[in-house]
């Protein structure tokens, strides 16, 4: 008041208009925000397993101001990453593509001249034609969960499906995880993730939520400040999660199954093995107490570099704590014995019991819920299991003609990309990007950017943006339906997927009632078909909790097996066609890219916190704050190859480099290196980005990618 009074009466003949002035423009703001700002409920689309209930300003009825997290839904509790709150950057983004564009220059440049929307498919239905006569398997629809929308992300199937073009098998994120959640548990489900809040021990395994799902340090947070809770992580670095836990047991990658034995081994030596659950929920083989007796932490000491007391102590507060929940993330599973870490981890709470314990037990992902009737979304009924099936992690070696990776069959022709920009996100990528540098390769990309994959298409298509199409949402990290409507005209001539799809089904002549439905129709079709209430329904409660009654979510009813007890030992042979190298019980498996003498470094690519996949990598919010491609290196190390904050390094194998700069870290063992992930490869010094290093080998039993298990050298380049 006082200042104000000052200023006031100091210069009267300014101020005072001044003042005025300042005045109405606050009053017509406050005006122009009641007259125009409306805040709509959304989804976030993202691949995270977070699924957010979002609440978004959308300003003058075009454009989108600050987006939040929803109060009300229980999961979200108002909380969303920093990225997303941003997300009037990326949709408004003057780089978005608008137009269909046609390739003048050649492939991989930006040279484009831009064509009218029936050109575009136009074009693409003569070459799909054109492709078929090699057999429809020539051609090659590619797409994962840019948007995680059911309508949007997988609705090409259908196309793929009435064409009887080569399927995709989806291994580039979870089928590791999968094969290795499953092989013990038999269903993707599990104690409620809200239960965390009630849990006396929460161990982050292999996961770092405070950068790749935010919405469990809420719940964590709550378990702390209620109960005191301990929260473990485990992870071979400090990551942003690691930084504010209690424990941090730094391990060596891929070495998680070790640790879970030894853990084991003290459960059963300390008495703290619960018999009784032990003998009524799970196989409980003769032999598993023999077998981890020769697994104790001085074994596990040796293998994951950890000392005996770390090991121990963890083993006692793991043990000895009922509501023990154990928050199972990606990054464990992404070596190639991360199905095997995943079942061997699994097995902790079928050891002490925990399942049966409010706040207890483990979690991966709720995918199991839903139920869902895909068959208009997919077009199931057309679906022919004779197509052969290509793995999309061995995009490279398909493309280039391998009979392995093609199965035998012909060459892929032509593709439709859709949600995915494989250029930079796919293992192997020297050869993922010569294959799509193909000249006899036809390829459409469906984006909202440039990307580097556009980039290298025949025909690039605008893409819409999830609050400019109606969609439907599960979430795998907690238990809601959510319908994320459409809020805002797109720009340019932007079209969503199911558009695209559409056009290019009239043109190609696959018929099916999917086509002739709107989005919304395909929501409500989906949502009663799958048991669920209708759309209307749904966007009026803003969301179905699809969450199972405790005794089945904690296996209580019995585990999905077919005797509906755990499995200790698993039969493989039933998770996927590489079982045969799989432990017949929970074991450290040796199939990891190990250090050499000539690869003496092991390089994980967890991902930057800024950043979702290459998402992101696009905006200056993000960008700045990610600064630049950097690896983390232990200062002994670095010391040894004299390497200074700053130096530049070229980090490299058998299949490729990179160069990157250092970033001398303390936090994780020497012998280890991390770049965040995931730049795009132009960000590179000569556009050569991180997943050229990494080998596109399927991880056993099932597939999957093994981003975090490669053996590198590092070179001084100053
Ligand atoms: N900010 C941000 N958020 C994201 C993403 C992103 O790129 N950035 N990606 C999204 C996607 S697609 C997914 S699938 C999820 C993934 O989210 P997460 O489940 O968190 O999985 P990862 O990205 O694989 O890696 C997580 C952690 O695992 C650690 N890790 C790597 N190898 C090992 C190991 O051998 N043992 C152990 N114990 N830990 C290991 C890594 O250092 C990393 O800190 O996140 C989603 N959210
Ligand atoms: N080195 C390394 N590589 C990795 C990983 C890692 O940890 N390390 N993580 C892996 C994992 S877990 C995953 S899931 C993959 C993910 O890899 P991608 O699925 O390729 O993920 P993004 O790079 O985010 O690319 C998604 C693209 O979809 C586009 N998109 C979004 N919404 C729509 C839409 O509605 N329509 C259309 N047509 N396009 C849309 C976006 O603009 C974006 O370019 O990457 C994998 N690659
Ligand atoms: S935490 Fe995940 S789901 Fe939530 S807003 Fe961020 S990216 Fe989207
Ligand atoms: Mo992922």
């Amino acid at each position: 008041m006082q200042s104000w009074k000052l200023r006031f009466l100091g210069d009267p003949g300014t101020q005072r208009w001044r003042w005025v002035i300042m005045a109405v423009r606050s009053f017509s703001r406050v005006q122009a925000k009641t007259v125009s700002t409306a805040v709509r409920r959304s989804v976030c689309p993202h691949d995270c397993p977070s699924t957010c209930a979002l609440e978004v300003e959308v300003l003058d009825g075009g454009r989108i101001g600050r987006v939040h997290g929803a109060r009300a839904n229980t999961y979200t509790a108002g909380v969303i990453c920093a990225k997303v709150g941003r997300y009037a950057e990326r949709i408004h983004h003057p780089d978005r593509l608008t137009h269909p564009l046609f390739r003048v220059g050649p492939k991989g440049s930006t040279q484009f001249r831009r064509i009218g929307w029936d050109e575009a498919l136009d074009r693409i239905a003569e070459r799909f034609l054109a492709a078929a006569r090699f057999g429809s398997e020539a051609v090659w629809p590619y797409y994962y969960a840019g948007t995680m929308g059911l309508v949007m992300r997988d609705g090409i199937n259908r196309l793929r499906h009435v064409m009887r073009y080569s399927r995709q098998r989806k291994t580039i994120c979870t089928a590791s995880a999968e094969a290795g959640w499953i092989a013990g548990t038999g269903r993707f489900i599990g104690p409620d993730p809200r239960e965390m809040a009630k849990a006396d021990l929460i161990v982050v395994w292999g996961g770092n939520p405070v950068a790749t799902q935010v919405n469990v340090m809420t719940h964590v947070t709550r378990a702390r400040k209620g109960r005191g809770a301990k929260l473990v992580v485990v992870d071979p670095y400090r990551s942003g999660t690691a930084e504010v836990a209690d424990m941090h047991l730094c391990l060596r990658p891929g070495t998680d199954a070790a640790l879970a034995c030894a853990v084991m081994h003290c459960a059963f030596r300390d008495g703290l093995a619960d018999l009784a659950y032990l003998k009524a929920y799970t196989d409980f083989p003769a032999d598993l107490e023999g077998h981890l007796a020769a697994r104790g932490p001085q074994w596990a000491a040796a293998i994951t570099g950890l000392s005996v007391q770390e090991i121990e102590a963890f083993s006692r507060l793991y043990n000895g704590t009922k509501r023990a929940y154990i928050r199972l993330g990606y990054g464990f599973t992404r070596s190639r014995n991360g199905s095997a870490a995943m079942h061997a981890v699994t097995c902790l709470p079928s050891v002490t019991g925990a399942w049966a314990h409010e706040g207890g037990g483990a979690f991966w992902s709720n995918r199991g819920l839903y139920h869902w009737n895909k068959t208009m979304i997919e077009g199931l009924d057309a679906l022919d299991r004779s197509t052969r099936e290509l793995d999309m992690c061995r995009i490279g070696e398909v493309l280039l003609g391998d009979a392995g990776a093609l199965k035998d069959g012909p060459p892929i022709a032509a593709m439709l990309v859709q949600n995915t920009n494989p250029a930079v996100v796919a293992p192997d990528s020297t050869r993922v990007k010569k294959g799509l540098s193909r000249e006899d390769l036809f390829l459409a990309v469906h984006e909202q950017f440039m990307t580097e994959t556009a980039r290298y298409a025949d025909v690039v298509l605008p893409a819409t943006m999830f609050m400019e199409h109606d969609d439907l949402y599960q979430a795998g990290g907690h238990s809601h339906i959510q319908i994320g409507p459409k809020l805002i005209e797109p720009p340019g001539e932007c079209r969503s997927n199911h558009e695209v799809l559409q056009g290019l089904a009239r043109r190609l002549g696959a018929e099916h009632p999917g086509f002739e439905m709107t989005p919304m129709e395909l929501i409500d079709w989906t949502l009663k078909a799958s048991g669920w209430p209708d759309a209307k329904t749904v966007m009026e409660e803003r969301w179905v909790d699809a969450a199972r009654p405790f005794r089945e979510a904690h296996f209580l009813e019995g585990f999905g097996t077919p005797d509906k007890k755990f499995r200790f030992a698993p039969d493989w042979s039933k998770v996927g066609s590489d079982w045969r190298r799989m432990p017949r019980l929970p074991d450290q498996l040796d199939t990891i890219e190990a250090a050499t003498p000539d690869k003496p470094f092991r390089l994980m690519t967890s991902p930057a916190r800024q950043f979702l996949n290459t998402t992101f990598t696009v905006t200056p919010g993000s960008r700045t704050r990610e600064g630049r491609p950097t690896t983390l290196v232990h200062p002994e190390d670095a010391d040894r190859l004299g390497l200074a904050d700053g130096s530049r390094v070229v980090i490299g194998n058998e299949r490729g480099a990179a160069t990157v700069h250092v970033r001398r870290f303390d936090g994780l063992q020497p012998g280890t290196v991390i770049v965040e992930s995931l730049w795009g490869n132009a960000d590179y010094e000569g556009g050569i980005g991180i997943n050229a290093l990494v080998g596109a080998d399927p991880i056993p039993p099932f597939g999957g990618a093994a981003f975090h298990d490669t053996a590198v050298w590092l070179r001084s380049v100053e």
